[in-house]
């Protein structure tokens, strides 16, 4: 039997809004339990973006109860009146007596100013209470609004010797259904996916979401420095999702005007003989992308990690070894001369699906 304290009542809340990951696109995503004398009264998630948040939803379902009640939040009461009224004001106005916060909101329109008005109109406030899972859970958010750049998460999957394909190219599949279905709710947690175009070429693969239970496309990004996604592949056909080409001031220009007329946004990154990938995540960030899943081949997994661009880290490994010179592996970049070099991955995490490791990490640029 749980006790119930302030930790079951945030957990509560975290499970919220962990809920609601990858469908408030630039949002964060917020969950809130009110209680008053050993009920719960409201409860509430921010569902989308441009809608009500968290505590609004809760407070709404309280009612005039909500006087003298608790809330509990997993991010701090926002402070301004964005797309919707400051959330803090309203905590006040219902007069809520106590307010347990997880984190402080890391936009700085809010960092300390919500729980500042809450202090100033004389409410109990009590910040960390399960601090760091609501940090975790909105690294994405976090991320984008202090950086103005997308949080890239790299997921590969791969044998345990590295290789993401055989010396024939095959690789369906490496990893197990478990694993695949995990990295299909990866896809449904971020606002795109970016490959390659040499994956486009190889797999033709269609980048959706295929879950059990339906889930969100996000939008799909290929890197494609001379235009050559083929026009009939499945990302460009199928329309249940958008997509993105990268490419430079070199791709053909009657090319381009193909793409479009199919509908697809074509960005350029530069006149490089690549695609300037730093020059793509400011572009990608300035309309409206705040998260991607990168499932690159090594070359570009290998050149998002060089520019230092890749926040997390999910490592598939099946227990196979496939062996071959030539089998591609999952990082192929110039490489470092000394072990002292290496990027470091932090803060590991390890699970077994069904006999797949995976391992996530953060790396570490020196
Ligand atoms: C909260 N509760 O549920 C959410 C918060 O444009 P708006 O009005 O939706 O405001 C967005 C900002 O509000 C967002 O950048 C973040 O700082 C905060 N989000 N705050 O108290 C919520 N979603
Ligand atoms: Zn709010």
């Amino acid at each position: 039997m749980q006790q119930l304290n302030d930790e079951t009542y945030m957990r509560l809340a975290l499970q919220l809004a962990e809920a609601t990951k990858g469908q408030t696109t630039l949002n964060p995503v917020v969950g809130c339990i009110i209680v008053k004398k050993g009920r719960i009264i409201g409860m509430g998630a921010h569902l989308k973006m441009g809608t009500e948040h968290a505590e609004v939803q809760a407070l709404q379902m309280a009612g005039k109860d909500a006087e003298g009640s608790t809330a509990y939040v997993t991010l701090e009461p926002c402070s301004y009146y964005g797309k919707t009224p400051a959330c803090a004001e309203r905590l006040v106005k219902e007069k809520v007596s106590r307010v347990v916060i997880a984190c402080q909101d890391a936009n700085p329109q809010v960092s300390g100013h919500g729980i500042q008005i809450l202090k100033d109109a004389g409410i109990e406030v009590e910040v960390g209470v399960l601090e760091k899972h609501a940090i975790r859970l909105n690294e994405m958010f976090s991320k984008f609004i202090t950086k103005k750049m997308p949080f890239v998460t790299l997921k590969t999957a791969s044998t345990l010797d590295g290789k993401i394909a055989s010396k024939t190219g095959d690789s369906r599949w490496i990893t197990n259904e478990t694993s695949r279905e995990y990295i299909h709710t990866l896809r449904h947690q971020h606002q795109a996916i970016m490959v390659g175009v040499e994956t486009v070429i190889a797999d033709d693969p269609s980048l959706t979401t295929r879950l059990p239970v339906i889930g969100l496309h996000p939008i799909r990004i290929i890197v494609d420095s001379n235009l050559r996604t083929p026009l009939d592949s499945k990302a460009i056909q199928d329309k249940s999702a958008k997509t993105i080409l990268l490419t430079t001031e070199n791709a053909p220009c009657n090319t381009i005007d193909h793409f479009k007329q199919q509908g697809i946004s074509v960005i350029i990154c530069g006149n490089n003989k690549h695609v300037d990938l730093v020059i793509a995540m400011q572009q990608l960030a300035e309309q409206g992308v705040g998260s991607i899943l990168l499932e690159g081949g090594g070359r570009l997994n290998g050149a998002m990690l060089e520019a230092k661009l890749i926040d997390k880290i999910i490592l598939m490994y099946a227990p196979k070894i496939i062996g071959g010179e030539v089998a591609p592996a999952n990082f192929h970049f110039k490489g470092f001369e000394k072990m002292s070099e290496s990027i470091v991955l932090e803060n590991l995490v390890t699970h077994n699906f069904n006999n797949d490791i995976c391992i996530i990490g953060y790396p570490n640029y020196i």
